[in-house]
């Protein structure tokens, strides 16, 4: 086994951790045996939780989370734990306020990412801007969410920004789509000098010719840096007689230059089999949105959307999982080039 290191994060000595089952075969991603960590109904006036991600603040942890309302509109609300398993919500949906502190609220919101950079935590959701797109907001203490004014323009959706800069500029995955259940999708990457204007589009990497990542594929959990490069779990997404199915793979991007793609594994690493994942409002989805991870111990908590019903919980390895995607890379030259034409 290699000896693979996380860098740039802090440790998270608390992070939720079950050991990987005796005799467990294949991707080394397995699942909490508590599954699902949040049900059907967890507040009121929501019908279901998924899609969401958590991240560690003060003594516990954070995370935001994407409600489905019972009138079937999706709304961003905060959720706070101390273990990170158990999740109290707010009754309110998080109170956006545009830069003059006026309030400021999208007409819906969904699969929200959590991401800090320096010392400004950034809430990044899909909602309505005359179409599918990307909305973001600051903030610093997780009472006042102040939204930055559309810094993409439709349609797109998937945004997941880097833990740092690079180069000095902020770096955004998105996924350009259409305004409907888009049939395609490729991640692309854009660097910001100040997270408001967007710019040196590059390709990041198309669907491929494994079947479960075919149709197409969309930024996850923020990356991870590491010695190898930065470890990115992503969605892949199969069409099939009955529709899509959503998995989970994993890639390693250049440090430096992210929309090179060093390493692709070829097979999933996680792929709807649990009554969670299999069955519910959208059957057949594992949409992964986040991870909370400890550079000490290597250990790493994935959090995934499970049929756009229900939260889900698995855990990894940094090294093992680092060498699963090696050992099992299939990178082709889209991939590996810098992503300019
Ligand atoms: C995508 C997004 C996700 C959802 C998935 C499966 O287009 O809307 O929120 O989990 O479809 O329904």
């Amino acid at each position: 086994m290699s000896n693979v290191k996380m860098l740039n994060c802090p440790p998270v000595p608390n992070v939720p951790w079950q050991e990987k089952p005796e005799g467990f075969k294949g991707a080394p991603v397995w699942r909490y045996t508590e599954n699902p960590i949040v049900g059907r109904n967890p507040v009121e006036g929501v019908a279901r939780i998924f899609n969401s991600a958590v991240m560690p603040f003060e003594d516990g942890f954070i995370g935001v989370f994407r409600g489905e309302q019972t009138n079937g509109r999706p709304y961003v609300y905060l959720g706070r734990s101390k273990d990170a398993i158990h999740w109290d919500f707010d009754k309110e949906k998080v109170p956006f306020v545009n830069e003059k502190g006026e309030p400021f609220m999208p007409l819906y919101a969904y699969d929200p990412r959590l991401v800090k950079v320096e010392d400004t935590y950034y809430i990044i959701w899909c909602g309505d801007f005359y179409g599918a797109s990307i909305g973001v907001a600051t903030t610093k203490d997780f009472k006042t969410f102040t939204r930055i004014e559309n810094p993409f323009i439709p349609f797109n959706r998937n945004a997941v920004l880097f833990p740092r800069k690079i180069h000095g500029n902020y770096m955004m995955m998105s996924r350009p789509s259409d305004s409907g259940h888009t049939p395609f999708g490729d991640i692309f990457i854009s660097e910001s000098p100040d997270m408001i204007y967007w710019g040196r589009h590059r390709h990041v990497m198309s669907p491929n010719d494994k079947w479960w990542q075919s149709v197409k594929v969309g930024g996850g959990a923020a990356p991870i840096e590491t010695t190898e490069g930065w470890l990115l779990f992503y969605h892949g997404v199969s069409g099939t007689c009955n529709g899509f199915v959503y998995s989970i793979g994993g890639a390693i991007l250049d440090i430096d230059n992210p929309s090179i793609v060093k390493y692709r594994c070829e097979n999933f690493l996680l792929t709807p089999e649990e009554w969670y994942e299999e069955r519910g409002f959208v059957p057949n989805v594992c949409f992964p949105c986040a991870t909370i991870h400890d550079p000490e111990s290597g250990k790493i908590a994935l959090y995934y959307g499970c049929a756009d019903s229900y939260v889900g919980l698995a855990f990894t390895e940094i090294d093992s999982v680092v060498d699963y995607i090696k050992t099992n890379s299939c990178v082709n030259d889209n991939d590996t080039e810098i992503g300019i034409r």
